[in-house]
């Protein structure tokens, strides 16, 4: 059976690669191609760097008003098409259609408007300096690179795009090549609400294609999200003509529950934090400290509702809530965790198996997987998994269980469950995480900053300060009188 073939989209429209070469996406519930990729050859990287250029000339001329105005027209269309964007991204990465219908669209469209909004309140500033004065502007980069990860395709091509083209800046942006489709979508979108060619490029392809936007020298910025050793190759090479860099990077985040929890909605924060996006998902907490004197009624209640409350089947179907991994090379890699986790002397609770559902047997799946009995120096206490995979430790005092959840090189996210008001504040201000939660765990409002501490990342995603993270600032200083010289 054939199948659709998607071209890289450049200025406006579909560009036909000259190399031919291709790639075939899979579905990863079915493990059946659905649709093939042209990469973006030299011949489209080319275009797509003209294109950037011509497409800059226009949208940093218009004002920031005009451009706000075009970017919620893209806003309305996004989610106008909601269900059909949400079941491409469920179709390219096997989450459930529960989670897409609800959050994918809606979170990249919650982006950019956030963004179109921003733009027209972004001020430069005037001072005098006696009898002289200055002024500042606040001007776009350029051209950027976007680079995306698979687990959230066109939230993350939202993400990126927003505060760039809300800045005046346009943007090339290179999809994962496991989830190609969704970026393609929003450039067709963008264009259908006035954004001109050029402004928003889609190329495709894997590490080469991303190699050549991170070192392209008239590209001067690029917004990577990806794995940590991926984040320090692009940094490398963004070195080579000092491009701007925002890093969303992986991480490896604590969940502390104190003795005077809600052990229910620790519990519902600890399952949300693994098993969402069947555990794809950047800011997880996959290491959940417990108190020694709650640590039973907390396992309890977690083991009861993740063996009961969880179903594994056709993402599609709606009442499923558990989906399939990426690739089966992904769920090799997950299981392998789960492998060296029992070799290390952890105990499975639950799960630590593939599954193969009536509804989708041919899928990617890995049981909702809970280790018990864990300690810190183990393999999958210490490492991202990026899947359904859950370690939970005992602690017994404050300053023991802050030590341990800051003793490793990454710091994305942490939470913290507890009615104490004061020990929660006390305690999140220690733990060397970017993104942190209250009794609460996951949400990711476009006004709150995003990223990570240490090797979790650098710069941040929505927010006000992501906006200045897209311009740079120019200084004008006006001579009122006449220069002294003593030349
Ligand atoms: O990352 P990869 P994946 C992280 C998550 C996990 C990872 C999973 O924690 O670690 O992303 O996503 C391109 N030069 N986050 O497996 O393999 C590649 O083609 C330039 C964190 O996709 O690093 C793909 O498009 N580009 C995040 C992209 O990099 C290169 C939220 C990422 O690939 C390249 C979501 C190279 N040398 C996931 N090599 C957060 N913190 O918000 C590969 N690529």
């Amino acid at each position: 059976m054939t199948v659709p073939v998607f071209q890289n989209f450049v200025h406006g429209q579909f560009l036909a690669n000259q190399s031919g070469e291709k790639f075939a996406v899979k579905n990863p519930a079915t493990d059946q191609v659905i649709y093939e990729v042209e990469v973006a050859d030299e011949v489209v990287q080319k275009a797509a760097i003209e294109s950037a250029k011509q497409g800059f000339q226009v949208w940093s001329a218009m004002s920031p008003i005009e451009r706000s105005r075009i970017l919620h027209k893209a806003v309305a269309l996004l989610r106008e098409r909601n269900d059909q964007l949400a079941e491409i991204e469920v179709l390219d990465t096997g989450k459930p259609w529960q989670e897409a219908e609800c959050v994918d669209v809606q979170t990249g469209a919650d982006v950019i408007e956030y963004f179109a909004g921003l733009a027209p309140t972004q001020v430069g500033s005037q001072q005098p300096v006696g009898n002289d004065f200055f002024y500042t502007r606040k001007e776009p980069l350029g051209i950027c690179a976007g680079i995306g990860a698979w687990n959230y395709p066109l939230q993350i091509a939202c993400w990126k795009s927003g505060p760039a083209l809300a800045a005046g800046n346009v943007l090339i942006f290179k999809p994962s090549e496991e989830t190609p489709l969704g970026a393609i979508k929003l450039a067709e979108i963008f264009i259908e609400a006035g954004v001109p060619a050029g402004v928003f490029n889609v190329v495709q392809g894997a590490a080469k294609v991303g190699q050549w936007l991170t070192t392209h020298p008239q590209i001067e910025k690029v917004s990577f999200t990806g794995e940590v050793g991926t984040g320090k190759k692009v940094m490398q090479s963004a070195a080579s003509n000092l491009k701007e860099v925002t890093m969303e990077l992986g991480g490896k985040s604590p969940l502390i529950v104190f003795e005077d929890a809600d052990l229910s909605q620790a519990v519902s924060a600890a399952m949300l934090g693994n098993f969402y996006t069947q555990g794809e998902v950047c800011t997880n907490c996959t290491r959940v400290f417990v108190h020694r004197s709650v640590y039973q009624p907390f396992l309890d209640e977690l083991l009861e509702r993740t063996e009961h409350n969880i179903i594994a089947g056709d993402p599609m179907d709606p009442s499923v809530n558990l989906g399939a991994l990426i690739s089966k090379q992904h769920q090799q890699l997950v299981l392998d965790y789960i492998e060296k986790g029992i070799a290390e002397g952890a105990k499975v609770l639950t799960g630590g198996r593939a599954l193969s559902p009536e509804s989708a047997p041919n899928g990617y799946f890995v049981a909702p997987t809970i280790f018990v009995d864990c300690d810190d120096d183990m393999t999958i206490v210490k490492e991202e998994i990026f899947g359904p995979v859950m370690s939970v430790l005992v602690f017994d005092d404050e300053q023991e269980v802050i030590e341990r959840a800051n003793n490793t090189h990454l710091g994305l996210a942490a939470g913290v469950f507890t009615q104490n008001i004061k020990r929660a504040h006390r305690v999140i201000h220690q733990l060397a995480a970017g993104i942190c939660w209250i009794n609460s765990y996951g949400n990711s409002p476009a006004e709150m900053p995003v990223g990570g501490y240490k090797q979790s990342g650098i710069g941040r995603e929505n927010g006000i300060e992501t906006l200045d993270q897209y311009t740079q600032t120019k200084s004008v200083y006006v001579g009122m009188s006449d220069i002294e010289s003593p030349f």
